[in-house]
């Protein structure tokens, strides 16, 4: 760390960038380590105004054009581009980022799905064959009477066609409400292929190409289905198909999960595949001798971020934190190896991982570090890798020489809520489905439902919002879905409980305690955002709440985001008909026509729009005020009033 950063971040309170309790310690420690963390680089390095509102193009050599967010109609580019432009490419551009990086994950997925089916590979299996045939069959593939391995490899080239096809609409259209589609084809956003759609958005973005704000979020919106609608979707649909569809799990969460007298290792990315191997690795009793023989209790396997959050609905694995917290777990000195894959992996672990002589080891090809030593990991021969990780922890763990602190914070939790385990737990195993959803929205119980996602960013307190808005939310009978790093900040908050109910209103806290299920149902990674799309739309399916998604009296909101993927889950959503709310801050100038665009317009064509603000009550002010007009607009808005007088005068009763 510089002196200057010393000078920088030493006034700070490590308790104003942080309500995580143990982050907070990590943070205290790490200073005293003469370490820099995530938290401390932010403080010292005040975000650029310019960039920050997306008012500053760099897509040609004619440039870099700056425009002034003050007055951003008093200059244009180069080339003459307007601000709009401008912003609609920078804008369309993080959409095609993070389409790319969801389709590309759900694609190495699928790739691995081939080999199984094709006999290719043996080291993996169909572990969910139900799940094989409800996706075969919800797009249209011949199930009935058929082999397994036919139907799969049928699946399989069905489900390529969601990336590579050039032109038609992709298979999981078909789960679209019918009405929603109509909207889609006559607004032709329908996603052709993942592949087709990133590129032409980056091609339109180029330039001298699509200069229409409008014409450009076009695309924008087409790009983000092809990931929520495909490489999202195939992502979580082959991963439930591959390693099992999760149900619901006691699961231990915070940095405390780590322990001194154990092999620590922690794997950090977003494909299971490294992390299913790793599982069987940890287990092998040649390798658990060799740790005991070493002086530890045993190996203990934890997981952070994304893929974290999957095996910890699928297999109850402990996870130690979200994003934010990556390089703190580090500074516990009691990590013995962190193996990495894809997807926010901070560079930052590099130096930190040093400091504390943790071996940081990457295991794929698209994503190496300097300072980090790389074990490719090959599905072919997986515990290749996964063991000689395993090797290194152990003989980190034999050489410890760094004073270990590790927070006692565990927070216990219930999670992985598939979409398929709701269905099952809201109606049972005879009349499984969503009808009682449905029926508790329109009676008033559930006011609605809203799904809190996305990442953490050290520009803001970390899980503050998360946790601030969730508690609101379902003050208000509001039910809450969680994917990613925001899950991950409510378990550390104690909310995943089904004792949680208590915090909920009235009606909330009733369906909670008749089914026996948190107010806050955590679905699993990013990806999984996309089991939220196929609840909404058997919402639309089962009836009483209208004919297309945005009918729904559903909301979105990434309050704390930070990451390029968040922005193109925002852009699906949004063009899926929801309402979706952004904290931290918003790449985009105020009073801009594509402002208008984004937040009011889109709305106006049928689809959702885009809201934003940092505090979280307004947040909830506005997903709630956005869900009473959708009830309003439905005609069910005086069930709720009527639900609610008649809990008043049953607890009048009580009294
Ligand atoms: O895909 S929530 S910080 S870990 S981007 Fe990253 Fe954000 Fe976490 Fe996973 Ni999602
Ligand atoms: Fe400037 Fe236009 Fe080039 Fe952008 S594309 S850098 S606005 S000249």
């Amino acid at each position: 760390m510089s002196k200057k950063d010393k000078d920088v971040t030493n006034l700070i309170d490590p308790n104003d960038f942080s309500i995580c309790k143990s982050t907070v310690s990590m943070i205290e420690k790490a200073r005293k380590d003469g370490v820099l963390l995530n938290f401390d680089r932010a403080a010292g390095m005040k975000a650029c105004p310019i960039g920050a509102d997306s008012a500053c193009c760099k897509h040609c050599f004619m440039g870099p054009c700056r425009m002034n967010p003050k007055t951003p109609y008093d200059r244009v580019g180069v080339c003459g581009a307007s601000v709009d432009t401008i912003m609609a490419r920078n804008f369309s551009r993080a959409v095609a980022a993070g389409s790319a990086a969801h389709t590309d994950h759900g694609m190495a997925m699928l790739e691995l799905f081939g080999d199984v089916v094709k006999g290719r590979n043996t080291d993996y299996s169909i572990k969910d064959p139900d799940k094989l045939v409800d996706v075969a069959e919800s797009i249209g593939i011949e199930v009935k009477d058929r082999d397994l391995g036919e139907i799969a490899l049928d699946l399989y080239y069905e489900l390529e066609r969601t990336y590579t096809q050039v032109d038609g609409e992709i298979p999981f259209m078909k789960r679209v409400p019918e009405k929603t589609l109509e909207l889609w084809r006559k607004l032709d956003i329908v996603p052709r292929g993942a592949m087709r759609e990133v590129m032409e958005m980056m091609h339109r973005s180029t330039m001298g190409v699509d200069q229409h704000y409008a014409n450009i979020t076009k695309q924008a919106s087409r790009t983000a289905l092809s990931d929520g609608w495909g490489g999202s979707m195939v992502s979580t649909e082959i991963s439930d198909i591959l390693f099992g569809t999760p149900s619901p799990v006691q699961v231990g969460v915070n940095l405390g999960v780590i322990k001194e007298n154990m092999v620590n290792i922690i794997i950090h990315g977003h494909e299971p595949n490294l992390f299913e191997s790793m599982i069987v690795s940890v287990n092998d009793p040649s390798l658990v001798d060799a740790a005991k023989k070493g002086g530890a209790g045993g190996i203990n396997l934890v997981g952070m971020c994304c893929s974290g959050a999957e095996m910890m609905s699928r297999h109850g694995i402990p996870h130690a934190g979200n994003f934010s917290s990556t390089e703190a777990a580090l500074v516990t000195g009691a990590v013995d190896a962190m193996g990495v894959d894809i997807q926010c992996i901070k560079q930052g672990l590099s130096d930190v991982a040093a400091c504390y002589d943790t071996p940081l080891i990457t295991t794929n090809t698209r994503c190496q570090l300097e300072g980090a030593e790389h074990i490719q990991f090959d599905e072919h021969e997986p515990l290749k890798c996964t063991e000689e990780i395993v090797i290194k922890a152990i003989g980190r763990f034999k050489n410890r020489k760094h004073r270990i602190e590790i927070p006692k914070e565990v927070n216990q939790g219930v999670h992985g809520f598939s979409y398929e385990y709701i269905k099952y737990m809201l109606g049972g195993t005879f009349r499984g489905g969503f009808a009682p959803l449905n029926d508790n929205i329109i009676n008033g119980r559930i006011r609605g439902v809203a799904g809190v996602v996305g990442c953490t960013n050290p520009r803001v307190k970390q899980d503050y919002a998360h946790v601030e808005l969730v508690k609101e939310l379902i003050k208000n009978d509001v039910l809450v879905l969680q994917t990613g790093c925001s899950q991950i900040a409510l378990a550390k908050a104690g909310l995943t409980t089904p004792e949680a109910a208590h915090l909920a209103g009235h009606g909330l806290r009733e369906v909670c305690e008749t089914v026996g299920m948190p107010p806050v149902l955590g679905l699993g990674s990013c990806v999984d955002n996309s089991r939220i799309l196929v609840a909404a739309s058997e919402m639309v399916r089962v009836g009483g709440l209208g004919d297309s998604l945005a009918d729904l009296p559903v909301a979105g909101c990434a309050p704390e985001f930070m990451s390029e993927k968040a922005i193109a889950i925002g852009q699906y959503f949004v063009a899926s008909g929801v309402f979706t709310v952004f904290g931290v801050t918003f790449p985009i100038i105020k009073e801009t026509k594509f402002y208008k665009h984004l937040f009011e317009e889109l709305e106006e064509l049928g689809m959702g729009k885009w809201g934003h603000s940092k505090d979280p009550f307004e947040m909830a002010r506005m997903m709630i005020a956005h869900i009473d007009k959708k009830r309003q607009q439905l005609g069910i808005d005086k069930a709720r009033d009527r639900v609610l007088m008649d809990m008043e005068t049953r607890r009048a009763l009580n009294e």
